[in-house]
């Protein structure tokens, strides 16, 4: 058969390259990591779970975490890839990755639209939303952010099939939203922390974007935020800026930040990686490293900060 090559976390990898990573990694780390399917896309793809931790008797705490819920960020995926890498690597040999995963366990979803990720490479660069048809509409694809049960589709989505912001037929409409939703409710007692990637704007976001009032836990969230954005900025001095997606980027309903947290998830966060607009989507393959290093550094901020609390 062919030769193996060694899988590459400073590029864009395909599905393809990144369905056989999920396998490698998850074989070649049995003590740390197990893959569970939590169920398919709209086009039949595996949507496959990494859950990173050392393996134990009792159920632990746990922290969630997706990327490339949009089809065109392709940072996200990658920063996922390169999350599990470092967390392998650096287990046994940090102090704080070696706690958490001995405490915690971190579930990973590396792509989330799997079918819209698969269409960029191949076909529309820019696509966003999901693969999706249903008659009566020519047009395809659902918004996953636009999807989720909070305050579906009263702002910032549009109802119009055609839209990139189409917030789909009713919640979870999307298989890929429902498959995601059924998890995280299933594991609702153990999931403290909900992260999801996406780019591009140096962002920290969390609830509300479906509402301009406040959470109810809106001054920890927010210091939570600008503690992981300032170790985010000490390394290669990139700025993000930090609050309720509502006020900070716009307003926009059935996102998945919101949901987790309504559903009781107290740690809820949007990251929106490089650039603010120069490449936009289309950011280079070498800021890749950068990026996902000093995203690390905010990512495990906020898991210290959830492991002691
Ligand atoms: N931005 C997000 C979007 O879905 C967002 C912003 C975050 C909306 C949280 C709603 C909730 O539009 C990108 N770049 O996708
Ligand atoms: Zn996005």
């Amino acid at each position: 058969g062919p030769t193996p090559r060694a899988h590459s976390y400073t590029k864009y990898n395909s599905w393809d390259k990144i369905q056989s990573w999920i396998s490698s990694i998850a074989s070649s780390n049995s003590n740390l990591i197990s893959k569970q399917v939590i169920g398919n896309t709209y086009e039949g793809r595996p949507m496959t779970i990494l859950k990173l931790g050392r393996k134990s008797s009792s159920r632990k705490p746990a922290i969630f975490m997706d990327c490339g819920i949009h089809a065109r960020e392709w940072i996200s995926p990658a920063f996922c890839q390169w999350f599990v890498k470092e967390a392998m690597s650096t287990y046994g040999q940090d102090s704080q990755m070696t706690s958490l995963l001995n405490e915690m366990d971190v579930f990973v979803l590396p792509v989330f639209n799997i079918d819209g990720y698969d269409y960029t490479h191949k076909s529309n660069r820019m696509w966003r939303k999901t693969r999706s048809r249903k008659s009566g509409s020519s047009c395809i694809g659902t918004d996953p952010n636009r999807n989720f049960n909070a305050g579906w589709c009263t702002t910032g989505a549009s109802s119009n099939p055609c839209s990139d912001t189409f917030c789909g037929y009713s919640p979870e409409s999307e298989i890929e939203v429902k498959n995601v939703a059924d998890f995280i409710r299933r594991n609702k007692s153990i999931i403290k922390a909900y992260i999801t990637v996406h780019s591009y704007s140096q962002l920290l976001l969390f609830p509300y974007s479906y509402t301009f009032e406040l959470a109810a836990t809106h001054s920890e969230l927010l210091k939570v935020a600008e503690g992981a954005s300032a170790a985010l900025r000490s390394l290669y001095g990139t700025r993000y800026t930090s609050g309720p997606g509502a006020a900070t980027i716009y307003p926009a309903a059935g996102g998945s930040d919101d949901w987790a947290y309504d559903l009781g998830v107290k740690y809820s966060y949007t990251f929106e990686l490089r650039d603010t607009g120069r490449y936009g989507f289309l950011l280079p393959e070498s800021q890749i490293k950068p990026t996902c290093e000093e995203t690390m550094l905010a990512v495990k901020y906020i898991a210290a900060y959830v492991q002691k609390n």
